[in-house]
């Protein structure tokens, strides 16, 4: 199965309580028109009942994004409108009652321990804000139909994490061993039967370095992780793409190879169309530069005179320095204002301009420009599984003023 495929167990599971819900729906008497609008909307996947099915586009029973119009302006993405995705079927929802009893091991330290939760609550306390984002976010705007959940802008969110540092837990083991070259951590799913479980297992290695800024977070913008974001314990590493921040975590090894699971070895490898993932290609680390208009989103007309048009600009290496906004679809620019608290390298910027519109017909897009003098570029760059999109050419919206 290719890492970014849908399980099959997890979908039939989901169709069957999709099945359940229109059914109900019926007894309890809505109209036919509300019963057609169901059919037309995937439903929720039920580790996810609790978003907005207003705000967010169902892709499958593992994989939800938020609409570019639902991300406001407040710079934190609500957990109701926070995209999902699943590799695999989550564990079942028990282990999130009782969370600090979840344990992880720690391995490949001088001291290798099995810790809880609440051992780990007192070894230390950090927290940061920052984007995560699907590796195959913007995967939808390729042209060669790249396999996977056709995402647009929405696989991305900022979001507030709390718990120790990993550098704190492995220092407290007495160090990282000799000779350690990444940091290898394992999901908690339980490997459905008769499935080889290197091909699905959630294993991921970084280099070594990342545990300087990785945390053991327990708590997600204020309130105990939920499962769907991988509650209790999920390892989170700041500036790097989404799968590598394994949701409840079990074990965190420092090793000397990365993992041969799929999902390392072939998976979220970036190579020209047409190839084959292969441990020798760039493995899916650290995030780009980029930015995206979520508003106007280009899903309504806009009426002319004063607009404040805004977005978000994000950064895995060298941090955003400024953001330049366009109306002419990349003709001309002019230099946004950065509005709304700093919340670190890793978070997401949110800036405005504001522009007076006469009507027209417009196509905004943005471009951010890092503190080492890069700028995000016109194009993406082509490749197998559509990873990595940054180009503000296809991330452009068409506005409609009148
Ligand atoms: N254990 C585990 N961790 C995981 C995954 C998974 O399937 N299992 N999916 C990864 C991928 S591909 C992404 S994009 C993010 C999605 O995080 P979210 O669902 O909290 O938005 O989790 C990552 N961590
Ligand atoms: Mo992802």
């Amino acid at each position: 199965m290719k890492p970014d495929a849908p399980n099959i167990d997890l979908h039939r599971r989901w169709l069957l309580a999709a099945g359940a819900g229109g059914a109900a729906a019926g007894l309890s008497g809505f109209s036919p028109a509300s019963l057609a609008q169901q059919a037309a909307t995937k439903p929720l996947p039920p580790v996810a009942s609790f978003k907005d099915a207003d705000r967010v586009i169902v892709h499958s029973a593992s994989g939800v994004e938020t609409q570019r119009s639902a991300f406001g302006t407040s710079g934190i993405t609500d957990l109701d409108i926070l995209f999902l995705r699943n590799n695999l079927g989550a564990p079942n929802a028990s282990i999130v009652a009782n969370p600090d009893a979840w344990q992880v091991d720690i391995q490949g330290v001088t001291s290798p321990r099995t810790l809880s939760v609440a051992e780990l609550k007192r070894m230390g306390l950090a927290s940061v804000a920052m984007v995560l984002q699907c590796s195959g976010n913007g995967r939808a705007f390729f042209g060669h139909k790249a396999s996977g959940s056709q995402w647009k802008v929405g696989a991305a969110g900022n979001t507030l994490w709390s718990g120790v540092r990993v550098k704190d837990v492995v220092t407290a083991l007495g160090g990282v061993r000799e000779g350690m070259r990444y940091m290898t951590s394992t999901g908690g799913e339980t490997i459905p039967p008769g499935v080889e479980p290197k091909k699905v297992m959630v294993e991921r290695s970084v280099p070594w370095t990342a545990m300087e800024e990785a945390i053991l977070a327990w708590e997600l913008n204020g309130r105990p992780i939920p499962l769907a974001h991988g509650g209790p314990l999920r390892l989170v590493i700041p500036g790097f793409y989404g799968v590598n921040n394994i949701k409840y975590v079990k074990r965190v090894a420092f090793t000397t190879e990365e993992t041969d699971a799929n999902i390392q070895a072939s998976g979220y490898r970036v190579r020209a169309v047409g190839m084959k993932g292969a441990p020798t290609q760039p493995s899916m680390w650290e995030m780009n530069l980029k930015s995206f208009v979520t508003g106007p989103a280009g899903d309504a007309p806009v009426r002319a005179g004063d607009v404040q048009i805004h977005g978000v600009a994000f950064s895995g290496g060298s941090p955003v320095a400024g953001v330049e906004v366009s109306l002419d679809g990349g003709r001309s620019w002019q230099p946004a204002q950065f509005f709304g608290p700093d919340q670190g390298r890793y978070a997401w910027r949110q800036f405005v301009l504001s522009a007076k519109l006469p009507p027209g017909s417009y196509v905004i897009t943005s471009r951010a420009i890092a503190a080492d003098g890069s700028v995000q570029p016109e194009l993406r760059v082509e490749n197998e599984r559509g990873y990595a999109h940054n180009g503000w050419r296809d991330h452009a919206v068409k506005v409609t003023v009148s």
